[in-house]
């Protein structure tokens, strides 16, 4: 590997060597290594804040950013700028670590983007955002905790359809989670401990077989609409936990949903 990167890292001499723990903490790009095996991908960022985007560009084929001079290894080899990967048909998986991280991920409409996709973010502050995606299985994004509530995390997930379940869990800290446009079949989110912000079809239609949404102490907003929601099998329960919980939007709610649901722990329904 070279030792000196072009973009936003600046080594102040080589007397700095000898504090390289403490450089470590600084908010650097870092590295991230893709691997690629057997249909799968697999990305690993590091202790550093981690800023990439990954874009479909046809049927199993992705081009990965570096939006913040991050250092790519594919399968252990350095590759400099963009990287393209291709064959991607079963599971990506992303592990980012510590660090304030920023993901996106970016599919092709009326394209399968791949059949599961695991995002892992770690600590710190991190965005995520999947669009205009397709599943044959299972979205799951864990956020984990902020390292502050202040460090709250972001997610949105927009026009994306799976045949499998959805998991949105963002952990302690102030959380903002968007869902919009989105069909999938039981949905779990939970975003913990920390004042969060929950919107569910602000523009589009949302449509799973059921949803389970966990508040969390403190208090939280979940705003619904104006587009609908649709809960068409089982039985749904929102849960605000301790705090003043606000619910709004409730109309937005298919008729034959609120029959379905259960709403727990909110001071605050509209
Ligand atoms: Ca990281
Ligand atoms: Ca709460």
């Amino acid at each position: 590997m070279g030792s000196v990167r072009r973009g936003g890292v600046r080594r102040e001499g080589r007397q700095t060597l000898r504090v390289e723990p403490l450089e470590r903490r600084l908010p650097m790009a870092g590295d991230v290594d893709l691997f690629v095996s057997g249909g799968n991908l697999r990305i690993v960022g590091d202790s550093a804040a981690n800023d990439i985007s990954i874009v479909q560009t046809a049927a199993g084929k992705f081009s990965i950013v570096g939006n913040d001079g991050e250092s790519f290894r594919l399968d252990g080899v350095a590759v400099a700028g963009t990287v393209s990967v291709s064959g991607i048909t079963k599971t990506i998986t992303m592990n980012l670590g510590r660090g304030n991280d920023a993901v996106s991920i970016a599919g092709l409409a009326d394209t399968v983007t791949a059949s599961r996709l695991f995002v892992f973010t770690g600590p710190g502050a991190d965005r995520v955002s999947v669009s205009s995606a397709r599943f044959n299985g299972q979205l799951s994004i864990s956020t984990g905790n902020g390292d502050s509530n202040a460090d709250g995390d972001t997610v949105s997930v927009t026009d994306v359809k799976l045949t499998g379940p959805l998991i949105v869990e963002t952990g302690a800290g102030n959380d903002s989670v968007a869902i919009d446009g989105v069909t999938a079949r039981r949905a779990g989110v939970n975003t913990a401990q920390g004042e969060d912000t929950v919107t569910i079809a602000a523009t589009s239609p949302v449509a799973f077989d059921t949803l389970l949404l966990s508040l969390g102490a403190a208090t939280d907003s979940l705003t619904i609409g104006p587009g609908t929601l649709s809960l068409s099998k089982g039985r749904s329960r929102f849960v605000g936990g301790p705090g003043d919980d606000v619910l709004a939007g409730r109309d937005s709610l298919t008729p034959g949903s609120l029959a379905r649901l259960a709403i727990d722990g909110f001071e605050g329904v509209s």
